[in-house]
């Protein structure tokens, strides 16, 4: 038998390593893929405690403990969670398969807080489960030294305990280094929310008439959550807001630096974009349409006063990335924004809050810089972006591109009138037509959804009737110049892929 102390101390240990692995992996979760929920149990256990609290008892732990109430709560929760572990170790050492489960309902518990708390989606779930795993691992690899399994030497108490106690350290560790990554992701998160977007000088309406027709069809406004991410940051960049500032550098008459608060009391607009990266291939999905919020680049720029020998604007993030844009885009008239805002709200962490760029008809890679803090007026002869040397094209226009997003590719259907719908986009242009052809038939002139700006991409459909067999469906676009997309294909290296989108289907 082994001491009631002993297996006491296991379960405290198991617990601690539960906690630990769990905010880890939390802290991994919000840094590097970016969660809008509360991916922490202890959190978000802690969350649904306070929600569920009856309110004489909130009102007599504000009375007893003032301002230090969150304090006492996770005083408390710890305290609480230590005797639950101490007790689950002890029963677990009486009854082995009792650890598991008990740990397995806590991780149950604790999960269904994640999964509770506003925006969670399933993901959030996963460092709960993770912790719960490895919880359980070091329950029973401790549970089994202490008991001796036949043909093993038991090791000595001496020799338990250092192995309990380095549990319990490692375990603390993990939680205090995974709470502690994940705070910056929380004042982010609050800074976001206490941010208020400045009012926009024409607000964006878009019109019933341009959105999606067809069930399947890609939404003319994709939603914040539903944006492509494209960047080389491997954790999310935390940008305070209140330190953040905007340098504007190089040949300029007045080198300026600008804070948030002196952003947010320019002329703002808003302005609808459609981003593409330069990375999508032939009918691919790494593009997507926003209303932003932002002050014009030009009117930054004239008060900075660019020199006459300068080209291009080197734009650079907080975390070194950099893009260099051709002047004439961000003075051109165009709306090329220093945007804050994204479909009226902050911009997601990963989209660059607080501050980033935004230019109609450029790839991303020259142009669209995430946390942006400099902007340096500079020459294509004397600097280059941070995909330029990497052999990516010095400039990166966008190409006009064509999608087919109904039927998918490869679908069955039944034979006969078949709706075929997309997007069809080439920013700053816009798009006159988009034709269709079955089995390299007529091209045949598809519906166009109305076209609220040249900037954002325009949805199309077209019914056409195909008979019982293997088909090709092939789209091209007409940009608002007359020129019709190329055939020629090209992949994406060096400066974006072209040809035209085509897929295969069988109907019968
Ligand atoms: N700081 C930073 N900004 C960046 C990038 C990056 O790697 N780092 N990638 C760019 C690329 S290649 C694209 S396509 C767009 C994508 O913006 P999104 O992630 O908001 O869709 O961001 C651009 N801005
Ligand atoms: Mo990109």
């Amino acid at each position: 038998m082994t001491p009631r102390t002993v297996t006491a101390a296991i379960g405290i240990a198991a617990g601690a390593v539960t906690l630990g692995v769990s905010e880890l992996l939390a802290a991994a979760l919000a840094r590097t893929v970016g969660t809008a929920a509360t991916p922490s149990p202890l959190l978000a256990v802690g969350a649904a405690f306070v929600d569920l609290t009856p309110p004489w008892l909130k009102d007599w732990a504000i009375a007893t403990f003032g301002s230090a109430d969150k304090v006492a709560l996770f005083v408390g929760m710890g305290l609480v969670l230590s005797l639950l572990c101490a007790l689950l170790g002890v029963l677990a050492g009486l009854k082995r398969p009792v650890g598991t489960v008990g740990l397995l309902a806590g991780g149950a518990l604790a999960a269904a807080a994640v999964i509770t708390r506003a925006d969670a989606t399933w993901v959030d779930v996963l460092p709960t489960a993770g912790g719960v795993t490895a919880g359980i691992l070091v329950l029973r690899t401790l549970l089994e030294s202490a008991t001796g399994e036949p043909g093993r030497a038991r090791p000595g108490r001496r020799e338990l305990l250092a192995r309990t106690g380095g549990a319990a350290a490692l375990g603390l560790v993990g939680l205090a280094v995974g709470r502690g990554l994940q705070v910056a992701v929380d004042s982010t998160r609050r800074a976001r929310e206490e941010l208020e977007l400045p009012d926009a000088a024409e607000p964006v309406v878009v019109p019933a008439t341009a959105l999606a027709t067809v069930t399947g069809q890609t939404a003319f406004q994709t939603p914040n959550d539903a944006f492509y991410r494209i960047d080389t940051a491997l954790v999310v960049p935390q940008v305070d807001p209140a330190t953040w500032t905007l340098r504007v550098t190089g040949l300029v008459e007045n080198e300026l630096k600008l804070n948030l608060a002196d952003l947010l009391a320019e002329r703002h607009v808003e302005s609808m974009v459609t981003l593409t990266c330069v990375s999508n291939p032939v009918g691919g999905g790494l593009a997507g349409n926003a209303v932003w919020t932002g002050w014009p680049v030009r009117e930054l720029l004239e008060r900075a006063g660019v020199r006459p020998d300068a080209d291009m604007v080197l734009s650079r993030s907080i975390d070194g990335w950099t893009a260099g844009t051709p002047i004439e885009a961000l003075t051109d008239g165009r709306d090329a924004l220093l945007a804050v805002g994204m479909n009226g709200e902050p911009l997601p962490p990963e989209h660059g809050f607080p501050v980033r760029l935004v230019v109609p008809g450029l790839y991303g890679y020259v142009s669209a810089t995430k946390w942006v803090n400099e902007l340096k007026v500079t020459r294509f002869d004397a600097d280059e972006g941070y995909w330029t040397p990497r052999g990516w094209a010095e400039r990166g226009p966008v190409k006009t591109a064509s999608r087919i997003d109904v039927p998918r590719d490869g679908a069955r259907l039944p034979a006969g009138a078949t709706t075929v719908a997309g997007v069809a986009w080439a920013q700053t242009r816009g798009v006159d037509a988009v034709e269709v052809s079955a089995d390299g038939g007529p091209w045949l002139p598809a519906e166009l959804r109305d076209e609220p700006t040249i900037d954002a991409w325009r949805l199309w459909s077209l019914t056409v009737e195909l008979p019982p067999g293997d088909h090709q469906l092939r789209v091209r676009a007409t940009d608002g110049l007359g020129r019709v997309q190329t055939e020629r294909t090209a992949p994406p290296v060096p400066d974006g892929s072209s040809g035209w989108h085509t897929i295969s289907v069988t109907t019968g």
